[in-house]
C-alpha cells in the first residue's frame, strides 16, 4: 500500500495503518508566547502574553508577505469518518501520485528519455557499452558515481543471472533496485510526551516552510518553537504559519541565543500537554565548528529539560543543489545526529537522482519529499512510488 499520511504518523504499539489521525482533538487556537527573561514563563505570563503580545522583546522587521504560504488545505482535511477516511485516502494518494509525476517531470525526462534510446538498442545484458551509457545516464540525474556504480552492478549481476533480454524487464529492475535503495524507515513516532522535532538545514532549503506544511497534517495538538533569531522576518515567517494553523509559536526577541528559546519551547510544550514540538532552526551557512557548536547546544539543552529529546532531527535538502546537498547532508549529520531527510523542490530540477546518493551514501531515511510550495506538495516518502516516477516509463 502507498504511504499515505494516515500511515506516516506512529504511535508506540500502533501498527503503521493505524495512526489514529481521526480520533485526535483539534489543535488550539493560535498563542504566542514571548519573553526575554532566562526563566520559562508561567501558565499566568503565557495568558498575559496572549493579551499584550508584544509586552516584552524588541521590535523585529516587518514580514514579507512573499515568504509566507498563502494557499492552505482547511486545517481538519484528515480528520474525516471512517468511511469517508478511505475516499479522502484515495483522492489524496490519487492527487499526491500526480503531483509527484508532475513534479518529478523535469528528472523523469532527463533520465527516461535517454533510458528509452539505450533500451532500444539493449540485445543482452553482456553488452559492455550498453551498462556504460546507463551508468552516463544516471550520473547526469546526480544519482552520483559511487551509488550509481553499486546499482548499475547489481542491476547487471541480475540481468546477467535472468538472462534478461527484454527492455521492459530491465526497466522494471531498475525501478525494483532503486526503490530497494531508497527504502527505509520512514514514519515518524510522535509517541512521546511531548515529541521534540528538530528541523536543520542550510538556509533557504525550506525549513520553516516545511514546519508549516507539516502541522496541516499532524494528528494531535503542535507547537511551534522560533530557533532562528538570525534572519530578518524568520520569527514573523513562522509566527504566521502559526496563525494559519491554530498551532501557538514560542518566540523570543530577534537576536535571542536559539537554545534558550528552545528551552522556552520544551517546557512549554510539557507544560501544556502538546503532543509534537516542531523547533525551527537558523539555516545561515556556518563554518562546521560554528554550526558544530550551536546545533550541539540546542540539542544539549532540549535532552536536559526532557530526556531521549530531540527524538527526530530532520534535514531539508533542496534537490536543485544536487550533490551539494549531499554534503551537506553528511556534514549536517556528522554535527547533529540526522534521523531523517525532507527532499524539498524536486519540482524545480531534474536532480531527483540525488534521492538515491542521499539514501546510499548517508543511510538516513528519506521521510518526506516537496514537490512545491502548497501543503499538499509535501507528502510522506515512498520508496517505490518514487523510483516508478523517476525511472517509470513516460
Ligand atoms: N518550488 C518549491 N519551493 C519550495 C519548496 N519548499 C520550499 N520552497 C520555497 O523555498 C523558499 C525558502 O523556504 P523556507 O522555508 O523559508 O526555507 P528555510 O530553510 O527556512 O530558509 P532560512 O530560514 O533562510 O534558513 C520559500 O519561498 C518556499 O516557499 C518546494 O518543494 N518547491
Ligand atoms: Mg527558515
Amino acid at each position: 500500500m502507498a504511504r499515505s499520511w494516515r500511515n506516516f504518523f506512529r504511535r508506540e504499539g500502533e501498527d503503521a495503518e493505524g495512526s489514529g489521525v481521526a480520533t485526535e482533538a483539534p489543535v488550539r487556537e493560535s498563542e504566542q508566547i514571548e519573553g526575554s527573561g532566562a526563566e520559562v514563563p508561567a501558565a499566568e505570563e503565557v495568558l498575559a502574553a496572549r493579551r499584550e503580545p508584544e509586552a516584552t522583546g524588541e521590535p523585529v522587521e516587518e514580514a514579507d508577505p512573499s515568504e509566507v504560504e498563502e494557499a492552505l488545505p482547511e486545517p481538519g482535511v484528515v480528520e474525516e469518518a471512517p468511511d469517508a477516511e478511505a475516499a479522502v485516502e484515495t483522492q489524496e494518494s490519487d492527487g499526491w501520485l500526480g503531483r509527484l509525476r508532475q513534479g518529478l517531470r523535469r528528472s523523469r525526462e532527463s533520465v527516461v528519455g535517454q533510458f528509452n534510446a539505450a533500451l532500444a538498442e539493449f540485445r543482452d545484458a553482456e553488452d559492455e557499452e550498453f551498462w556504460e551509457r546507463v551508468e552516463e545516464i544516471l550520473i547526469a540525474s546526480d544519482v552520483g558515481v559511487a551509488t550509481t556504480s553499486k546499482l548499475v552492478r547489481e542491476l547487471e549481476q541480475e540481468a546477467l543471472e535472468r538472462n534478461i533480454t527484454s527492455g521492459e524487464e530491465l526497466r522494471e529492475l531498475l525501478v525494483e533496485h532503486a526503490a530497494r535503495m531508497l527504502e527505509g524507515p520512514v514514519e515518524l513516532d510522535i509517541s512521546h510526551e511531548p515529541t521534540v522535532i528538530l528541523m536543520v538545514g542550510v538556509n533557504g532549503t525550506g525549513k520553516t516552510t516545511t514546519i508549516g506544511k507539516l502541522v496541516n497534517f499532524l494528528p494531535g495538538r503542535a507547537m511551534l518553537a522560533a530557533g532562528d533569531t538570525f534572519r530578518a522576518a524568520a520569527i514573523e515567517q513562522l509566527q504566521r504559519w502559526g496563525e494559519r494553523t491554530g498551532a501557538p509559536v514560542v518566540a523570543r526577541e530577534r537576536g535571542a541565543d536559539a537554545a534558550a528559546v528552545a528551552h522556552d519551547a520544551v517546557e512549554a510544550a510539557k507544560r501544556d500537554g502538546v503532543d509534537v514540538l516542531l523547533i525551527d532552526t537558523a539555516g545561515r551557512l556556518h563554518t562546521k565548528i560554528n554550526l558544530m557548536a550551536e546545533l550541539d547546544k540546542v540539542k544539549r539543552v532540549i535532552a536536559r529539560q526532557l530526556a531521549g529529546a530531540p527524538h527526530e532531527v530532520l534535514l531539508t535538502i533542496d534537490a536543485t543543489t544536487g550533490q551539494n546537498g549531499l554534503r551537506q547532508a553528511k556534514m549536517f549529520d556528522e554535527v547533529a545526529g540526522v534521523t531523517g531527510v525532507i527532499l524539498t523542490k524536486l519540482d524545480g530540477t531534474a536532480k531527483g537522482g540525488i534521492a538515491l546518493a542521499i539514501a546510499n551514501e548517508i543511510g538516513v531515511p528519506i521521510k518526506l519529499v516537496s514537490v512545491g510550495e502548497k501543503a499538499e506538495d509535501l507528502h510522506p516518502f515512498d520508496a517505490l512510488e518514487f523510483a516508478e516516477a523517476l525511472f517509470g516509463g513516460l
